[in-house]
């Protein structure tokens, strides 16, 4: 078994690990952080409770101990209790909070619903190297304007997590996406397929710039990346459950309507992602909930095995 990550004491200091996770990463055992803007903004009650502990069942029937990350009183929590879960779903003090937003929260002792961004951060912190989440954010369409790039991408730039996601929505300008990633040295591999997903949709129209057969294959790219020591994240795309997809032909249209709707209402910033997922599960009339809860339960099953065989590469 390998060695944890020693975690600095002065950060030891202002997190929380849940004993369950501090005994598998003790013993070099798998964990699959998890994300909780997912819980606290992107999807609605109680659905999103529901998810939240589903997800954590997922991980465990595949093989590895599941750390849900959030900072809950300034505290950083790498696995939560149920009732913390809870309180992700229903407080409205909950603030989404990306990389930036980090140390606010921490200082100030606010409650704060970690993205795919600061959830990478935490999770480094703590030793844990592969994360799985519903979708990653990217750069938005019209971002030749707006200059807003998720920070999801700065964080892929720089922190040495695995993040499995169903690949890049559609609300984004998925080119420019995988560009970004390119110019940053981050790998984007598809599993199974040779093209890369877009979330609610297999299928994307872009091909996929790396692709890998098996969780064998993706943690053995992990492996080689940091054994390189070439530092920074890897995208693993998995594209959603062909019985839980919506086609794009379907769902881009009313991707379109939620845009516009967006900007009728002059939305901008942190605001545009909970919206545009709020906004397409009413015009889907609920089949957008369903097919992202079931894109983020496959993504919990592969990430858990990924983690188990990167676990194994390390012994
Ligand atoms: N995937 C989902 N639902 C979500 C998100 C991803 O299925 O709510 C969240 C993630 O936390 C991601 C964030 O980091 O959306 C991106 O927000 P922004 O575009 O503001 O960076
Ligand atoms: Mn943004």
């Amino acid at each position: 078994m390998s060695t944890p990550l020693p975690i600095r004491p002065e950060v030891a200091q202002l997190m929380d690990i849940h004993p369950e996770v501090a005994a598998a990463l003790a013993q070099g055992g798998p964990v699959v952080a998890l994300e909780s803007t997912i819980i606290s903004h992107g999807m609605p009650y109680p659905q999103n409770v529901e998810m939240a502990r589903d997800v954590e069942a997922v991980v465990r029937e595949n093989g590895a101990t599941p750390a849900t990350i959030a900072v809950l009183g300034g505290r950083l929590k790498v696995g939560l209790t149920p009732d913390e879960l809870e309180l992700l779903a229903t407080d409205k003090t909950v603030q989404k909070i990306s990389t930036r937003d980090l140390p606010f929260t921490v200082a100030l002792g606010g409650h704060g619903a970690t993205t795919v961004a600061s959830t990478m951060r935490i999770a480094s912190l703590a030793g844990i190297r592969v994360f799985a989440t519903g979708g990653t954010g990217g750069v938005h369409r019209g971002a030749g304007e707006s200059m807003d790039i998720s920070a999801d991408l700065t964080e892929l730039a720089r922190t040495d997590v695995c993040v499995v996601s169903a690949g890049v929505k559609s609300i984004l300008d998925i080119g420019l996406t995988l560009e970004v990633l390119e110019t940053h040295g981050v790998p984007a591999l598809t599993l199974g397929s040779g093209e890369f997903p877009a979330f609610y949709s297999r299928r994307s129209g872009f091909a996929s710039p790396l692709t890998v057969q098996t969780e064998a294959e993706a943690a053995r790219v992990l492996h080689a990346k940091w054994t390189l020591g070439l530092s920074g994240g890897v995208l693993l795309a998995n594209p959603v459950p062909a019985e839980a997809e919506i086609p794009a032909a379907e769902i881009t249209p009313q991707i379109e309507q939620a845009l516009a709707d967006m900007a009728a209402l002059g939305l901008s910033g942190k605001e545009t992602t909970p919206y545009l997922l709020g906004r397409i599960v009413e015009i889907t009339g609920g089949r957008s909930l369903a097919t992202n809860i079931a894109l983020v339960m496959h993504n919990a099953a592969v990430a858990a095995r990924v983690a188990a065989e990167y676990a194994g590469l390390q012994a």
